[in-house]
């Protein structure tokens, strides 16, 4: 019963999302097919459900959460196509297809990337245009801030000059919170943002989402070693020299570590919504994932 209800809201507010997405990717050029290439190679659009499934519990309405989800989605989408190039991870396969290089050209790829992160800003200002409110600018600058040069940029250039030397699981922390966790954290603030809550309780939010991303970038971590059908081939931390939890802490302690933050984040959030919200089933389905 869980499981229906959880599919028909993702199907649900997965649609309404493409619809707004296809509006913003409809020029006839060869750019615009590259961007829209990756934007519907099969992302499971974990960050803009968040946003839906808290705005529910917020009572925040779909029409004010919409921009920021298709934002959110472009800037990840743009992230993952400069992350698989050759002066990056150099990677011919994400999601169980070609990467944007790959089928486009290195050149394309790059400029996709910078399209998709352009457009995000644009949907952004015309949400501002529309509706000049405080809370859209202060959402819109955590969005911004929270994938830019102290956030997630920072992260990919931290964890780039990392790769080949051993470090520290404090620093390991840190690239993962910039480079993972500080989008899925705007994810879970942004809509808190909106609904107007008191900065303790955006506070308390965001403590639950530093755990969030970095329980998700730890399964990454573990999925890369054990995975099955996860759309690229396994292994390729390893290959790559990555530094990663496994690789530090050795595979049983994070798995150990994995469990206490999926319970952490659990025993949190059935404070502001109950287990039969979309909000707690989502978190649940992606603390077990297994792609
Ligand atoms: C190139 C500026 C720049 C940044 C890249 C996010 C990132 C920074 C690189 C991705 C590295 C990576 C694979 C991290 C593991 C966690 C993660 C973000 C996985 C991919 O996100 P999902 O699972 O992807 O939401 P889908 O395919 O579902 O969209």
């Amino acid at each position: 019963m869980k499981d229906i209800e959880l599919k028909k809201k993702c199907k649900k507010y997965t649609e309404l999302l493409e619809i707004e997405m296809h509006k913003r990717l409809n020029s006839d050029n060869e750019l615009n097919e590259a961007m829209k290439y990756s934007v519907f190679a099969g992302g499971k659009r974990l960050r803009p459900l968040l946003m839906f499934a808290l705005s529910e519990v917020f009572d925040l309405k779909i029409e004010k959460i919409m921009p920021y989800a298709v934002a959110i989605e472009f800037i990840h989408t743009y992230s993952l196509i400069h992350d698989d190039l050759p002066s990056m991870d150099n990677d011919d396969l994400r999601r169980g297809k070609p990467t944007n290089h790959i089928i486009y050209g290195e050149d394309m790829a790059i400029l996709a990337g910078d399209g998709l992160l352009n457009l995000s800003m644009e949907i952004l200002l015309d949400n501002l245009d529309e509706d000049f409110d405080k809370k859209n600018l202060t959402a819109t600058k955590k969005l911004f801030q929270s994938s830019g040069i102290l956030g997630m940029v920072l992260g990919q250039s931290i964890d780039i000059k990392n790769e080949n030397l051993s470090i520290s699981l404090e620093d390991l922390k840190e690239i993962n919170d910039l480079k993972t966790g500080k989008l899925i954290k705007a994810s879970i603030i942004i809509p808190s943002i909106l609904a107007g809550l008191d900065e303790k309780t955006i506070a308390l939010l965001g403590d639950m989402a530093n755990n969030l991303g970095l329980a998700y970038q730890i399964k990454d971590d573990l999925l890369d070693i054990n995975g099955e059908n996860i759309g690229k081939p396994t292994g390729s931390d390893e290959r790559n020299c990555k530094n990663t939890y496994p690789s530090i802490l050795g595979i049983e302690k994070t798995e150990k570590h994995y469990e206490n933050l999926s319970n952490l984040i659990k025993g949190y959030i059935k404070n502001i919504c109950k287990e039969e919200d979309f909000f707690y089933l989502l978190l649940d389905n992606i603390l077990s994932r297994e792609v």
